[in-house]
């Protein structure tokens, strides 16, 4: 579906469409509460809301009170509910310098009549959560929120393998802590996003954010975050009655409290460790934007108690941004696979917070008008979330007498088709379906591991394809010979035969890769599958109105609109057409049951945990729906069977407690022998 402009709409027309996108919307918020059941792909559900946004930004009259846009706080993704923190959340007060921390440390001891330590703690750059234990078991997690209302998060914590569900004691207790994901996560996801097309993550705390607020709890799973505790609502529970002494009785507990913590008897000591951990910034795992220091007795924190929303007895220093100067040499404009034309600054390189840099992404024409960067121009670079380079303004004392505005293209750089905006979107779009570059983007998605999985075909390969005008398209692949790929750089017959091998296994894929490797606008993954497993065919599919389509579940009208158009199109017959006379296979095949076309495992409810030794996950899953099971994220009631491997944690815990069945790896894979 192309989404129609909003200028050329009519009051009537966006409360129409409005009206339509509404309880889709609120209907797939509804589906993440039961965390059974499976729902959009995220940026499906992010697209859709922004279309409502966009609608009713435009027409504010037409906004109704019961839209999911007019939640309180706007900035929840979905309809989470709401969690009162009963002793609020605390904002922290920040400091940029030692002098702004010394005054600090003044003025507080100016206020205490005893001398007392600080207990310095790094500045984690997460979110912060708070989770609830009753009788030592972990009963609920939420975010800061607005620090009085944040938002329940449990199930999405319970994936998170830091946060224990029990206590090593039975306390009543109140955890406070920062979830973040890890910077090497963090890069191995943005690479994943961006191999499948999708937007990368700005920084490590949007990854992180975007992680914890999944409508599906696997893919929270998938994201390897990571906890550090450091706070209780009420440290009454405990026994210790220091800042430091409760991070160690937390860490006994059972949570994972930052080890780099230190006792600071005065503003030298502070200074030491804010020396120290600026200067090891880059080699730490995670990201930190400052410390924390902290009045270390625990009666003495509750005693100066806190303002309108600070504590008086802890501060944050903030590090000064780690900045370099360089100087702009060019800006290259890239096209991505959905047509998006994006602009990047290529600098002469520079060492910045434990790498070299070069590039930096402008983003989009107008971000890259409102800093307004010239060719020539020196610029700020710092790294956003610690690792993300990004430029922060030109210097304007060092610009050239001849630098000139830059000016923006208005034709792709690589096919000379003329660039559109649109709808209202800030993006420049090529929309030349024949474009060479993105259809080489469009061939690195269909590659890619989720879509037709070919080990070997990454982007360079693709790029010399394109460019030795071997292939014109994705069915093209098919008919690639020895010889061809001889003639690609660092290519033997060892290399070839493999790629070759490669291509040719994904001809027997199930429907739903190709489905998904085609880039249908708005079919992830998920959807791909459902249809497929509707279907059957891509014939069927091709010949299915949108009302068939939508009545899929899971399958909203957003979905079978943009199918039906993307079927309508003559090339796609054609490329179609192609890809059958290649080989390739078009039917679903994934779910066909064995031969015994039941199995003990038909209509059963699986989970699986921990981490299995001789099979994959998604072997092990793929296995269990063919035999007719549904493979979900978390267990409840309605959980049949729960399959655990090594280290299994708090999914076995719950199963063990709602007495729901549990199998080793060995007894699954002794089930999968007896059906061979
Ligand atoms: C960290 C408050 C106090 C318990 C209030 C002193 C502001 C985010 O590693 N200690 C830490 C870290 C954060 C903290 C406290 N200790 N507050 C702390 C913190 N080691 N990041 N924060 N927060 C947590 C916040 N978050 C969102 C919006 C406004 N404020």
């Amino acid at each position: 579906m192309t989404d129609k402009s909003i200028k050329t709409l009519t009051v009537d027309q966006a409360a129409e469409e409005a009206a339509d996108l509404r309880p889709q919307l609120l209907e797939w918020g509804k589906q993440y509460y039961e965390a059974d059941a499976p729902s959009v792909e995220d940026d499906v559900y992010d697209r859709v809301y922004a279309r409502l946004v966009a609608l009713e930004t435009a027409f504010p009259e037409i906004v109704t009170p019961d839209s999911p846009t007019q939640r309180v706080g706007g900035s929840s993704r979905s309809d989470l509910p709401k969690v009162t923190h009963d002793i609020p959340m605390l904002s922290l007060g920040d400091v940029f310098s030692l002098d702004e921390l010394t005054e600090f440390d003044e003025r507080l001891r100016g206020n205490v009549d005893t001398p007392f330590d600080y207990n310095c703690e790094l500045k984690i750059d997460g979110l912060a959560i708070s989770l609830r234990y009753e009788n030592g078991k972990f009963v609920q997690g939420s975010t800061r929120g607005n620090g009085q209302i944040g938002e329940d998060i449990t199930a999405n914590l319970k994936t998170i393998k830091s946060i224990p569900q029990t206590l090593s004691r039975p306390l009543t207790i109140e955890v406070r802590g920062e979830c973040y994901m890890p910077k090497a996560a963090f890069l191995a996801l943005n690479e994943r996003r961006e191999a499948a097309g999708q937007a990368p993550f700005a920084n490590p705390r949007n990854a992180a954010a975007g992680s914890l607020r999944q409508l599906d709890t696997r893919v929270t799973a998938d994201r390897q975050l990571a906890t550090f505790m450091y706070n209780v609502a009420d440290y009454e529970p405990l026994t210790t009655r220091t800042q430091s002494g409760l991070l160690d009785e937390l860490a006994e507990l059972g949570f994972t409290t930052n080890a780099t913590y230190r006792v600071a008897h005065d503003m030298a000591d502070v200074a030491a460790y804010i020396e120290t951990y600026q200067a090891r910034r880059t080699e730490l795992a995670y990201g930190i934007d400052g410390i924390v220091i902290k009045a270390n007795e625990l009666p003495l924190q509750r005693s100066l108690g806190a303002t309108v929303k600070v504590p008086r007895w802890a501060i944050a220093y903030k590090f000064p941004p780690e900045e370099v100067q360089t100087r702009v040499l060019d800006i290259e404009w890239t096209i991505g696979r959905t047509g998006v034309v994006t602009p990047t600054a290529i600098m002469e390189p520079v060492a910045l917070a434990g790498s070299t840099v070069a590039r930096a992404s402008l983003h989009n024409p107008d971000y890259l008008i409102a800093k307004d960067i010239r060719i020539g121009d020196t610029v700020l670079l710092h790294k956003a979330g610690d690792i993300i380079p990004e430029i922060s303004q030109y210097v304007a004392a060092k610009r050239p007498a001849e630098a000139k505005a830059y000016v923006i293209p208005t034709t792709c750089p690589s096919c000379g088709a003329e660039l559109v905006h649109l709808d209202d979107e800030v993006a420049l779009r090529c929309i030349n379906p024949r474009c060479p570059a993105q259809l080489a983007e469009g061939m690195n998605h269909f590659a890619s591991r989720n879509a037709m999985n070919i080990a070997g075909l990454g982007p360079q390969i693709v790029a010399q394809l394109f460019d030795r005008n071997l292939v014109q398209d994705v069915a093209d692949l098919y008919r690639l010979t020895t010889d061809q790929l001889l003639t690609l750089d660092k290519f033997g017959e060892k290399s070839a035969q493999n790629l070759l091998t490669a291509i040719d296994n994904s001809r027997n894929n199930s429907l739903e890769r190709l489905l998904f490797g085609l880039g249908i606008r708005h079919v992830g993954a998920k959807a791909a599958r459902s249809l497929a497993a509707a279907f059957g065919d891509m014939a069927s599919l091709m010949a299915a109105d949108s009302e068939q389509i939508s009545a899929i579940d899971t399958v909203g009208g957003i979905i079978a609109d943009s199918v039906v158009t993307y079927f309508a199109n003559t090339q796609v017959h054609e490329l179609v057409a192609k890809l059958q006379a290649v080989g390739v296979n078009m039917t679903y095949t994934s779910g066909t049951p064995a031969t015994n076309s039941t199995s003990e495992f038909t209509g059963k409810r699986v989970v699986l945990t921990g981490k299995l030794q001789e099979l994959t996950r998604p072997q092990a899953t793929e296995w269990l729906e063919q035999h007719g099971a549904t493979v979900t994220g978390s267990v409840s009631k309605k959980t049949d069977l729960l399959i655990a491997g090594e280290a299994a944690g708090s999914k076995l815990a719950k199963a063990q407690s709602l007495d729901v069945p549990v199998w080793n790896e060995a007894q699954l894979q002794a089930a999968m022998d007896e059906t061979k």
